[in-house]
């Protein structure tokens, strides 16, 4: 197809941008991170959204190309913003299931954070459940490596996907993001409610770090909150942001 076409000069045309979507921890109130999400300016069709061209990339495999952009570009970033202040800031990347079954994946990382000089603890990959049933003793292989290299691991989108959850006691994550579906009504919905702290109560006796997507409101903020999540991200804080606008916005919360 035409978008195929463009997609496979995309990246040497320079056409790929990153938004920057700030974190925040909420019993400190402060900007702990951000989630690097790719946008393509197309030259015709305008700047579009992962959800345009993501799924193509994937099934092309131009996604692992992208995907290696997309850290190193990031970390780079960051590193940047660590050097200009904000020395704690961690950067959370998402994964696709065809860097997994790439065996190069692991060393690229490596030679990545040699390159830019950020420290593996402050970086996240985000993972979904979907990724972890395909090929899933390769997959484990690959997050233990990550994660003995020092990087943290977010398992993203949490709920939505096919959940065996057996499997959550093997996974070598820290952090669970719960996706914004159990966030949308959790004021307005007691069964969305329940839902939402069944969740962070087995996250939290697993022990891992509770992280929310899609707050809104204040009163959702509020919620989770007093369930003692740690983490939140949406637009009640921010949106995702340009990099300056985001390098300003860093600098405005610190
Ligand atoms: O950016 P948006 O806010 O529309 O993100 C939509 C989806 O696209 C998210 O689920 C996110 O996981 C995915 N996505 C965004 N950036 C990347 C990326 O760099 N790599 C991969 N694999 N997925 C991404
Ligand atoms: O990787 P992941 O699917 O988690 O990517 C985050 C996605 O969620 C991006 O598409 C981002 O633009 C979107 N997003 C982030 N915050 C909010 C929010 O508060 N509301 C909604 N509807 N979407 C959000
Ligand atoms: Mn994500
Ligand atoms: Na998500």
């Amino acid at each position: 197809t035409n978008l195929e076409t463009g997609l496979r000069h995309a990246l040497a045309a320079n056409q790929f941008v990153l938004h920057y979507q700030p974190q925040l921890d909420i019993e400190r109130n402060k900007t702990v991170g951000v989630e690097a999400l790719v946008r393509w300016a197309h030259p015709e069709l305008g700047l579009l959204q992962p959800a345009q061209f993501i799924p193509l990339a994937e099934d092309t495999g131009l996604i692992v190309p992208i995907g290696e952009w997309v850290i190193k570009t990031a970390c780079s970033q960051v590193r940047a913003w660590q050097d200009a202040g904000l020395s704690s800031l961690r950067l959370a990347v998402n994964l696709s299931a065809a860097h997994f079954r790439d065996p190069g994946f692991v060393a690229i990382v490596k030679r990545i954070l040699l390159e830019t000089q950020l420290d593996p603890s402050f970086l996240q990959l985000e993972v979904t459940e979907n990724l972890l049933i395909q090929d899933t003793e390769r997959t484990m292989t690959t997050l233990k490596a990550l994660k003995d290299i020092g990087i943290q691991l977010a398992l993203d989108d949490f709920g939505t996907g096919y959940s065996c959850l057996g499997y959550l006691k093997h996974l070598p994550v820290n952090t669970l993001k719960i996706d914004r579906s159990f966030v949308n009504n959790v004021t307005t919905h007691p069964e969305d409610a329940a839902l939402a702290k069944a969740i962070i109560a087995m996250a939290q006796s697993l022990r891992l770090r509770v992280s929310v997507e899609g707050v809104e409101t204040e009163g959702q903020l509020a919620f989770f909150a007093d369930q003692h999540c740690e983490e939140i991200q949406g637009y009640h804080f921010s949106r995702p942001l340009p990099e300056e606008e985001c390098a300003k916005f860093l600098q405005q919360s610190r």
